[in-house]
């Protein structure tokens, strides 16, 4: 086993020298930020990968929630999952909302659409699912109950660059999709994020709310904040973004290496991929037991291997958290037996059969 560390993830990075060379023209034009000619050119570059209207980065996937929150003007409830990072409720209670839980499916750990309709009260505005680890959720009955009940949908699509579903991406359903480019995402610009919506306007008005409600002629027409991405991000972003092919193809072959190997450990589950592809950001194995997890993680990490609890605890447990909703047990549950293994670009496969290896000799 190599000596260095190996930790659940690292960034995918361009060669330095292209990264470098984009910066010459930033130290050129001495623009640094406020929509300069890379941010735009990024937003276009990923708008053409993925097949969307627009992409309009942002600072990062905590904002791109915010904004969208903001963008939809939403005060009330928001119906969400109990199974995400902790930012998904932060970035509601930020934006003055109260988030009311509703309980995954034990199987692809994303909201469990059937529960969704039970949640609704007078005060629900919205209903944000996560694509948990870059897993479609079941967008289509997710958007008939909203149409249903008048409900905004926004996807805290945080995992989910590179997922698809009906062959498109994923990130074109709901009122609008948030997403985060931070180093540990597939594609990284160190930090950094995305809001995507297929309508015009509410593009616009996202537009000024990431510039402090400025609009083209720069009077201040509204409340916004500031939500601009650099231009050195953008550049890291340009670079990487030429790899994003390779990392996705690599990030799939690795995920099915891992899986088709642990498969026949009785004491494992995975998460299921029932809708979509997703992009195999993360490899989430699921003990019997917390026990056996925590017995499973030390002898990893005494080979100086550190997988990561993703995500534990479930959201609902922390004090700070407003929900005024009950107990959710399948998210508490799954959260104290999840564990996601390492999986990047640069891992490689002897890494991975080091891993296996230390696991099936449990
Ligand atoms: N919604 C969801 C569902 C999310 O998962 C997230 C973020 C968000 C919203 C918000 O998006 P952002 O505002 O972050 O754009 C990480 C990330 O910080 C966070 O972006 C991510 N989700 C969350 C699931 O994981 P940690 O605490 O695991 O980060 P850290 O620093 O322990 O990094 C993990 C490993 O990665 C390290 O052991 C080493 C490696 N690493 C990390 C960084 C930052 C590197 O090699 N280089 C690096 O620069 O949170």
């Amino acid at each position: 086993m190599d000596k260095q560390p190996i930790f659940v993830t690292q960034p995918s990075l361009a060669p330095l020298n292209e990264f470098t060379d984009l910066l010459k023209g930033v130290w050129d034009r001495g623009i640094l930020t406020h929509n300069g000619p890379l941010v735009q050119q990024l937003e276009k570059e990923i708008s053409t990968k993925l097949e969307l209207p627009n992409f309009l980065t942002v600072t990062n996937g905590t904002i791109a929630i915010q904004m969208a929150i903001k963008a939809l003007e939403l005060k009330g409830e928001i119906i969400t999952t109990p199974f995400t990072w902790v930012a998904t409720i932060s970035a509601i209670q930020w934006e003055g909302c109260t988030p009311v839980f509703c309980d995954i499916e034990a199987d692809t750990l994303n909201i469990d659409p059937a529960k969704i309709e039970e949640k609704i009260t007078d005060k629900t505005v919205a209903i944000m699912p996560v694509h948990v680890f870059g897993n479609p959720c079941d967008v289509e009955v997710i958007e008939a109950v909203a149409k249903k009940h008048g409900l905004k949908v926004i996807y805290d699509a945080a995992h989910a660059i590179g997922s698809t579903y009906k062959g498109k991406s994923l990130l074109q359903y709901g009122d609008i999709s948030a997403t985060s480019l931070h180093a540990t995402k597939l594609l990284n610009t160190a930090e950094g994020g995305g809001c995507i919506t297929l309508d015009r306007e509410i593009n616009e008005k996202l537009k000024r709310i990431r510039f402090f409600g400025h609009n083209d002629q720069k009077e201040i027409v509204e409340e916004g904040f500031n939500g601009k991405m650099t231009e050195v991000h953008a550049a890291l972003g340009l670079a990487n973004l030429k790899y994003y092919d390779d990392v996705l193809i690599d990030r799939k072959h690795k995920y099915l290496q891992y899986k088709e190997k642990l498969s026949g450990l009785d004491f494992i589950t995975f998460q299921e991929i029932k809708l979509g592809e997703s992009n195999y950001s993360y490899f989430p194995i699921i003990f019997e037991s917390e026990e056996r997890l925590l017995y499973v993680e030390k002898k990893l990490n005494s080979k100086q291997i550190y997988p990561r609890r993703y995500f534990y605890p479930s959201v609902n447990t922390f004090n700070f958290i407003l929900d005024i909703s009950t107990p959710q047990p399948i998210s508490e549950d799954v959260a104290k037996r999840i564990l996601c293994l390492p999986l990047y670009f640069n891992l490689t496969i002897g890494n991975i059969e080091s891993i296996i290896s230390i696991i099936e000799n449990d």
